[in-house]
């Protein structure tokens, strides 16, 4: 690490303050609080910190994202069903609570609603007596868990979407829900709404206005009396909200309060302008950071080797709980009806690494120091900060915009992680801070950094100093923090990249000098006898790469990384353009670039010539993978042709839930097809953007 030696123009501490605060004058009243602030049961919520999200329904057996609620009910029929496994899982997860997908956007519902015969009464399962809601009630009672229920405004199946009979449909089934089930800890709208639908076998695209259609304060009036202590989550709250992505990241800067009346479910321009929430916001309104442990929401087996590595979980864990949000982890339920065992096994792994990360508060008991405390009164000093009480607090003086903490370890103590916490309930106050240690008599930064709110956890490099300063450097009004932990978290031998070129050569790295790496190509687990990787290598055909990073000093390895490259793309040209080194980027075996399709481009689709005859089973296509991503495809057509004149439709539809979650979409064909040349034609594109961006489109043979 590179340390930035600093000149300190203040000294922190001094004899004469810690000798002033023993003194016994009457301790000055607490610190008004600046609104807005928690509710009791808001704060109840955001110390649950950590709880799962299941996605179960038609679409698991579907093999979709998002059904258009014409799947039969027929095809519901888990044959393990087993919601004290899914349960048990999540306690053992650490997770406190559960977020079932009572009905998705396909209006299939998972209990018996009086209400339609879209549901699981019609369903092959229990010979249609069973209720999954009931069972995993009654499984959340015996784990002692969490009961939350996600319900979809949006309802493809129902023929009346889209009218004031539909939103009348959708209050009776969820007084079913939040009436018949026990206490719900959270009720979770979402904002999505993609308009087409079968609605009952009209089969169109129905648009509603979001904004007055639900008629939400009606609805939100309801279930305050059926479920008083429930969270109402959505993108503009009332009581917790999204945080703006599905990757499970809060911000460096997440404010709690939010500019509420400016927002409504499903608004277009949420996630850019909203979901950091707003130092002047009116309201308080927590992020939820919520994410899949696999690419996709619901489960498909495609994906079983796409579960997410430990480092990836970690990262998300520092991003949403260490960034003033709620993490919610999604669990793609099978089709056997249970929490996948990959998935499992990860979990296992991901709530270990938790507990060892935080396993020894270093700070606890310590000598700590403040530059200034409210009235000089030890009621308010910074010993509270680590003694191991939440309810005691650092404050300053009212009207104090900068001081620091300085906490003396005595001796020289390595550590790699900070925990801080506001005292929230008298408001989020600060808005930026750093941090600077004392190594050999010299003071150094070591990083600034944005909001804190009720959770703030740096990751630093590995520090061996013997004092540590927070310096609060920018507030909204004086600051009250509760907490204050240092850690040292064991090292992480993190996954390697596999990437391929256009040239199908493979190559394998990570951004770990220490590591060696040993890999298989026939799909078995890569051991530290498999062959190590020293140089890179061709791979033409499909083929499965397994890999393992090594750490020789001390022996610890990283979980498998396993990449499925099909065929290489070394001989295939963009037709019509083939001048064109734009067109290229659709098709170099790097998302990173990307080709964009202008108007003319979209009509006429765009043409890859193979060079030669393949036998094709499905495509892939890969939307633009950057922050703020731009010309989602959402609707396509995809012909094949041996020729390149006479072109045969392989398949069309829609890329579900692209938007919002822009990861690799795959398509498979009903039976093969052969061909020489593929037409992508996209048909709509999301936001109403008017360019098409291919990242990468990829082909399926095997
Ligand atoms: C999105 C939905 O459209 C996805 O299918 C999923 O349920 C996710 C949690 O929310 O907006």
């Amino acid at each position: 690490m590179n340390y930035t030696t600093i000149k300190t123009a203040i000294k922190p501490y001094s004899i004469l303050l810690t000798l002033t605060i023993i003194g016994c004058s009457p301790a000055p009243p607490p610190p008004e609080a600046i609104g807005p602030t928690p509710t009791k049961k808001q704060m109840a919520w955001q110390q649950m910190e950590y709880y799962g999200f299941i996605h179960f329904g038609l679409n698991t057996f579907a093999n979709m994202e998002w059904g258009y609620g014409d799947t039969p009910a027929s095809v519901f029929n888990p044959k393990e069903l087993d919601t004290r496994q899914w349960a048990q899982v999540a306690k053992e997860a650490g997770m406190k609570g559960i977020i079932i997908t009572a009905k998705h956007h396909d209006g299939f519902c998972l209990w018996p609603s009086k209400y339609t015969e879209y549901s699981i009464k019609n369903s092959p399962w229990k010979g249609g007596k069973g209720d999954v809601i009931r069972e995993l009630a009654d499984a959340c009672k015996e784990y002692d868990l969490k009961l939350g229920i996600y319900t979809s405004p949006w309802d493809r199946n129902h023929a009346d979407y889209g009218k004031p009979e539909y939103v009348d449909y959708f209050r009776k089934q969820l007084e079913e829900l939040l009436t018949q089930y026990g206490d719900v800890f959270e009720v979770w709208f979402d904002g999505a709404n993609g308009g087409d639908g079968y609605y009952g076998g009209a089969n169109e695209t129905r648009r509603v206005d979001k904004r007055s259609y639900y008629d939400w304060p009606t609805t939100i009036e309801m279930i305050r009396e059926w479920q008083p202590n429930a969270i109402v989550w959505s993108d503009a709250g009332p009581d917790a909200r999204w945080v703006g992505n599905e990757h499970g990241f809060a911000y460096d800067v997440t404010w709690s309060p939010l500019l509420k009346d400016e927002v409504y479910g499903g608004m277009p321009e949420y996630a850019k302008h909203y979901s950091m929430g707003q130092e002047n916001g009116t309201h308080w309104v927590p992020a939820e950071a919520d994410v899949s442990i696999r690419p996709g929401w619901f489960y498909h087996q495609s994906e079983d080797d796409k579960v997410k590595s430990l480092g990836h979980l970690m990262d998300i864990y520092y991003k949403s709980v260490g960034q003033n949000a709620t993490l919610l982890l999604n669990l793609p339920v099978d089709n056997r009806g249970l929490v996948h065992e990959k998935d499992v096994a990860q979990l296992r792994k991901f709530k270990e690494q938790i507990d060892l990360d935080f396993a020894h508060n270093l700070a606890l008991g310590n000598d700590i120091e403040a530059s200034q405390v409210r009235g000089n009164h030890k009621n308010y000093a910074a010993i509270h900060l680590v003694d191991g009480d939440k309810e005691t607090y650092w404050a300053t003086d009212d009207g104090v915009e900068a001081a620091s903490v300085t906490l003396n370890f005595g001796s020289p103590t390595t550590f790699n992680r900070i925990l801080v916490q506001e005292y929230i309930p008298l408001g989020q106050r600060v808005r930026s801070f750093s941090i600077e240690v004392e190594k050999d008599g010299e003071w150094k930064s070591i990083g600034s950094y944005g909001t804190i709110g009720y959770k703030r956890l740096l990751r630093l490099g590995e520090i061996t100093a013997s004092a540590v300063r927070l310096n609060i450097d920018g507030v909204k009004v004086s600051p009250l923090l509760s907490n204050l932990e240092v850690y040292h978290a064991p090292p992480l031998v993190e996954q390697p990249v596999v990437s391929r070129n256009k040239q199908g050569i493979v190559e394998i790295v990570a951004d770990d000098s220490r590591v060696t790496y040993f890999y298989t190509t026939d799909g078995s687990v890569p051991t530290i006898n498999s062959k190590r990787y020293t140089t890179s290598f061709e791979v033409h055909g499909p083929t499965h790469i397994s890999v393992i990073s090594h750490d020789p000093a001390t022996q610890r390895k990283s979980e498998p990384k396993t990449v499925y490259f099909d065929r290489s793309k070394k001989d295939w040209k963009v037709k019509e353009n083939e001048t064109s080194t734009e067109s290229i980027k659709a098709i170099d075996d790097d998302v990173r670039s990307v080709y964009i399709l202008n108007k003319d481009e979209m009509g006429n689709g765009l043409i890859i010539d193979f060079g030669q005859q393949e036998q094709l089973t499905g495509f892939t296509y890969t939307p633009d993978q950057g922050r703020n991503p731009s010309g989602i495809i959402t609707h396509y057509n995809f012909y094949v042709s041996e020729n390149g004149r006479s072109w045969n439709l392989a398949g069309t539809g829609e890329f579900s839930n692209i938007v919002n979650n822009p990861i690799q979409q795959r398509v498979t064909f009903d039976h093969p097809i052969k061909g020489r040349f593929i037409k992508f034609t996209p048909k709509k594109i999301g936001g109403n953007e008017t360019e098409a961006v291919v990242a990468e489109l990829g082909v399926i043979t095997k």
